[in-house]
């Protein structure tokens, strides 16, 4: 049995990052109301699978694929498991185990990520389904008094419990910390909070007993909130970010797949080009995005099976561009 350290090795094996395709129902039928398509089990399965079976994408750009619950059970028309589409690419399934972030009683808009109640069972049988990692997202949002250091910390317990679980089933934990871009908050403060939450997150997940070399971490990147009266350039945004991990987070992690938190799939490319232009930072630094390498494939695909080659085409074009710039060798002129 492969150990959860060598696991995180290969979630960010040279060149490659996670596709996260793990939207709840809500979610994905947000995505699919947008295209205009009927979200149902089949039209979930059959977009999902057009993503999975995109050979050139899978085998040569994505090393791992998280998946929300129904997907990980479901097969494609011919009988065959999604799983075992990702599996045979190289790639690594993954799940989403958390049961999404509810309202914290007497906070003011503040939530806390839920799922532990069971959480050791279903870990149990994810594991026994293929799931190699799993990932728990916490949710902090800025505003004039949040986060609160309750807010902060609530989360912060949750991620490490859950971590600790999943290494105890041998399945990689990936720890999504994600401080919202919504707001008119500068980059500073954004910075100040991501570096807040990242160092009690870590001391939490050491407290716990967690091994750092057996975990991927999923931070946001550090940046001005979509409202911001300043847009801060790709180059400002790398070192800021950078700045930020280098204060708090321990070296022994292997990697930081980034979310890409409603950043346009171009500014996210970008701005993890000019982050992994840095030398000498001590992780491996790649994207694990659900918008940012999907919208112009669900844009194309819109429901209708003779338009699945480009939707394929659209969705591989977005991996390469990021596995390109998880290298830092990126540039404008290699979009279409
Ligand atoms: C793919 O979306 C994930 C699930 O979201 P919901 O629980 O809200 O349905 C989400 O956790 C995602 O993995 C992260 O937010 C990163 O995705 P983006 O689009 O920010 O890169």
């Amino acid at each position: 049995m492969t150990n959860i350290n060598d696991i995180a090795k290969q979630m960010v094996a040279d060149g490659k990052g996670i596709l996260a395709a793990d939207e709840s129902s809500g979610t994905i039928k947000k995505r699919f109301d947008n295209i205009k398509v009927e979200s149902s089990e089949t039209s979930r399965m059959n977009y999902r699978r057009v993503l999975f079976e995109s050979k050139e994408a899978m085998e040569n750009y994505i090393s791992g694929v998280i998946l929300f619950d129904e997907t990980i059970r479901q097969c494609n028309k011919d009988g065959e498991k999604l799983v075992d589409i990702i599996k045979r690419s190289g790639s690594l399934p993954g799940i989403k185990v958390d049961m999404g972030a509810k309202m914290l009683s007497k906070m003011n808009n503040e939530t806390v990520t839920e799922g532990l109640d069971g959480l050791r069972e279903r870990l149990s049988e994810y594991s026994s389904l293929g799931a190699k990692f799993a990932k728990w997202r916490a949710v902090i949002a800025i505003g004039e008094y949040n986060p609160s250091p309750l807010c902060i910390n609530v989360n912060s317990h949750a991620l490490a419990r859950y971590a600790s679980l999943c290494q105890e089933a041998g399945i990689v934990p990936i720890v999504e910390p994600e401080i919202l871009m919504d707001g008119s908050h500068d980059i500073q403060k954004c910075y100040d909070v991501t570096k807040e939450t990242l160092l009690k997150v870590f001391d939490d997940l050491i407290a716990h007993k967690v091994d750092l070399k057996g975990i991927c971490l999923k931070p946001n990147m550090v940046i001005d909130g979509t409202k911001a009266s300043n847009k801060s350039s790709s180059k400002e945004i790398a070192e800021m970010t950078v700045k930020c991990f280098k204060e708090s987070v321990p070296t022994e992690v292997p990697g930081i797949v980034f979310l890409s938190g409603g950043q346009s799939e171009t500014d996210a490319t970008e701005n993890l080009n000019e982050i992994n232009k840095i030398e000498n930072t001590p992780w491996k630094l790649s994207f694990s995005y659900g918008r940012a390498l999907q919208s112009s494939a669900l844009g194309v695909w819109r429901g209708k099976s003779e338009n699945e080659g480009q939707c394929s085409k659209a969705f591989t074009h977005r991996a390469k561009m990021n596995s390109l710039a998880s290298k830092g060798h990126w540039s404008k002129d290699k979009e279409i």
